[in-house]
């Protein structure tokens, strides 16, 4: 299959382009360096540094003996999308080319309108290019399970059958987002659902939980084609902080009661539900939502799980819960349904002691690089709080 992967520079976008490229489909990957760009400005460079995109494109060539074709730009320019999608006639767009995190998108009001401007002019322009070039062409894109909140009922996949007043209708599920990017992924899948309505455009929405890992099979053949792997407060997801943490002895940061939960997920089994989702499309029309994520944890149970794993592989592990800088529930009910990718074929992947060991034994590797600064939150949710440095 052809498939064009936007965001293909990031934490999951590259790794999902040599793991499609492997599987024999023809890659072509594109990006705009925002996170490279970012992570210089906030002084939050990732654990190892990564070649260019470029550079990564030649090394998985001499590794694989496969070429991904690179196109570094800005989705936000419609000719440039526009030349990429005749270029390469894409069946499949995944769309992972949106501003992915919470607090940045909570640092100020330059960074929430570029998270905006970004994450939805971006989705609008890659309908409207499926729209002019192939409509046919499936866009599988990357939501969040944030989207929903942590409602006090279960969460079902993308849809909930409301019965009112001896009628029914099958709505969206409702959402209620917790930080302004959560808010963006709430709009970009709306939009989706109107062009599919509208133009009977295909379109897979991925609501995935937190993603933890950075070794893929494909990124294992060469350390230089590791995924950009932060754990900074700003671009690090929770997990992979918590392993770096135990990593340098820092007490693992607990926002909070550390009550709050979530569905996670190995960065493997991104790539799995991501194939799985281009092989067997939406129809024409449809707004298809699946719930990635494989198991729930409270922030608490993955902190004792990182000490456990810790102990095993001889670091010390301390958990130290300090104030939390976002607006979330800590204890709340969490019960959402994912059925659906198992059943498209998913094969998962569980959090276990030997995952957890592989994991502290890479960033063990690299842990000279490590910059203790980078550990404690920076952002805050509340204006009044916000740090003097990011303000
Ligand atoms: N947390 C801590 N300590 C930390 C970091 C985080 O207790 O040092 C807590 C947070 O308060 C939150 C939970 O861990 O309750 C998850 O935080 P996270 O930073 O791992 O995840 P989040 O900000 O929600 O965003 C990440 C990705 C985002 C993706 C989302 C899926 O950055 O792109 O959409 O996970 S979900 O969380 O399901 O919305």
């Amino acid at each position: 299959m052809k498939v064009l992967i936007l965001g293909g520079d990031g934490y999951l976008g590259w790794p999902t382009a040599m793991y499609l490229s492997w599987k024999g489909h023809e890659v072509a990957v594109v990006d705009n360096y925002f996170r490279r760009r970012a992570c210089t400005e906030l002084n939050c460079e990732p654990l190892l540094a990564v070649p260019s995109l470029h550079q990564r494109g030649e090394l998985w060539q001499a590794v694989s003996g496969r070429k991904i074709q690179v196109f570094i730009g800005d989705l936000c320019d419609y000719q440039f999308l526009s030349h990429v999608f005749q270029e390469v006639d894409p069946e499949g767009v995944v769309h992972y080319a949106e501003q992915p995190s919470a607090p940045y998108s909570m640092m100020g009001r330059e960074a929430a309108v570029f998270t905006l401007t970004n994450n939805l002019v971006s989705t609008c322009n890659v309908i409207h290019a499926v729209a002019e070039f192939n409509p046919d062409c499936h866009i599988v894109k990357l939501g969040t399970m944030g989207v929903y909140g942590t409602p006090n009922i279960d969460i079902e996949e993308g849809y909930l059958e409301v019965e009112h007043k001896g009628r029914k209708q099958k709505f969206l599920y409702p959402k209620a987002p917790g930080s302004l990017y959560h808010l963006t992924k709430a709009q970009d899948g709306d939009m989706l659902y109107f062009y599919c309505r509208m133009w009977d455009i295909r379109v897979t929405d991925l609501n995935q939980g937190p993603v933890y890992g950075v070794q893929t099979d494909e990124s294992g053949q060469d350390d230089r084609l590791a995924s950009i792997f932060n754990y900074d407060s700003i671009f690090g997801t929770v997990l992979n902080r918590f392993v770096v943490q135990a990593v340098v002895g820092h007490p693992l940061t607990v926002y909070g009661n550390g009550g709050q939960t979530r569905g996670y997920l190995n960065i493997a089994d991104t790539m799995a539900c991501v194939e799985l989702s281009l092989l067997q499309p939406a129809g024409r029309g449809e707004y298809r939502v699946f719930n990635q994520f494989v198991e729930t944890f409270s922030v608490n149970e993955l902190a004792e799980k990182v000490r456990g794993a810790g102990r095993q592989s001889g670091f010390d592990v301390k958990i130290n819960k300090v104030p939390n800088p976002r607006r979330e529930a800590e204890e709340h009910y969490y019960n959402p349904v994912h059925t659906n990718l198992f059943e498209l074929g998913l094969k998962p992947h569980y959090l276990n002691e030997a995952v957890l060991g592989d994991m502290l034994a890479f960033v063990k590797k690299h842990s000279a690089n490590i910059n203790l600064d980078l550990i404690l939150p920076q952002v805050h949710w509340k204006t009044e709080n916000r740090c003097n440095s990011i303000r």
